[in-house]
């Protein structure tokens, strides 16, 4: 399989999506004293990952495209959970893709403890052949959220997803008090606005 090729639109897609998102960013800052975007990251899925998922679901090689809806994915990190409903609704009502599925791990977290909001997308691509549509995976989460998601994640990726249940336990907890943090933080939100406000007359 000509992997380059393929990925080569998915490539495309993220750049395209990190621009409008830090675009969204920068329009907030000069606009508004407090942007709902702390920052925008992005990935091509590399491809043993891509072969690893496509493996252990048993989708056939011709399919991946379409079922692994996130080769392309691009990560809002926010600093409050309200800053995430705030994106939600801005993205749902832009034309410039259409929303394919949405998954709040928010309301519904994971048994692990992870925390996120998920929105997959099909986005047009103009490519030298024409028009295509890409399913890309938006994550968007706290920073706590995503502190929380990072350790997980390079844990699991140290035991091969085996976690020793103490550790996936010890986990949970972890995930409860970063979410205990981002209850506290809304709480006194609006004094830190305030502060922020401040800074930036500075
Ligand atoms: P900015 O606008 O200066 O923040 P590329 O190498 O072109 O594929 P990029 O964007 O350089 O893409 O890399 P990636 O890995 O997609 O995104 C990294 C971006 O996320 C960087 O910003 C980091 O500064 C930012 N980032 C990562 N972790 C944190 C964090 O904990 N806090 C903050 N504030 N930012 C973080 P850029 O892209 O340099 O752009
Ligand atoms: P990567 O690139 O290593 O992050 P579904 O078919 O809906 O049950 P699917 O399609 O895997 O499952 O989608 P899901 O679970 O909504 O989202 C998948 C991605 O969300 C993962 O990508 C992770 O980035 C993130 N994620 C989901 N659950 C967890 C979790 O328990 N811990 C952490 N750290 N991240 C999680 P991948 O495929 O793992 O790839």
């Amino acid at each position: 399989m000509n992997w380059e090729a393929i990925l080569a639109p998915y490539k495309q897609v993220i750049e395209e999506l990190k621009v409008k998102l830090k675009g969204m960013r920068s329009q907030f800052e000069h606009e508004e004293s407090h942007s709902p975007i702390e920052f925008v990251t992005a990935r091509v899925k590399p491809v043993p990952s891509i072969l690893e998922k496509a493996e252990l679901r048993n989708i056939p090689l011709q399919d991946i495209e379409k079922e692994i809806q996130d080769i392309a994915g691009v990560r809002v990190v926010c600093q409050f959970v309200d800053d995430i409903y705030t994106i939600v609704n801005m993205l749902r009502s832009r034309n410039d893709f259409k929303i394919v599925e949405e998954k709040d791990y928010i309301a519904n977290k994971k048994d692990s403890g992870y925390r996120s909001y998920h929105m997959i997308i099909e986005y047009p691509v103009e490519t030298i052949h024409g028009q295509k549509m890409v399913l890309a995976e938006i994550q968007i989460r706290t920073l706590a959220m995503n502190f929380w998601a990072t350790n997980e994640h390079s844990l699991n990726y140290k035991y091969e997803s085996n976690l020793p249940k103490e550790v996936q336990s010890r986990l949970q907890r972890a995930a409860e008090a970063a979410f205990k943090l981002d209850e506290e933080m809304s709480k006194i939100r609006s004094e830190i606005q305030e502060a922020q406000r401040i800074f930036h007359r500075k």
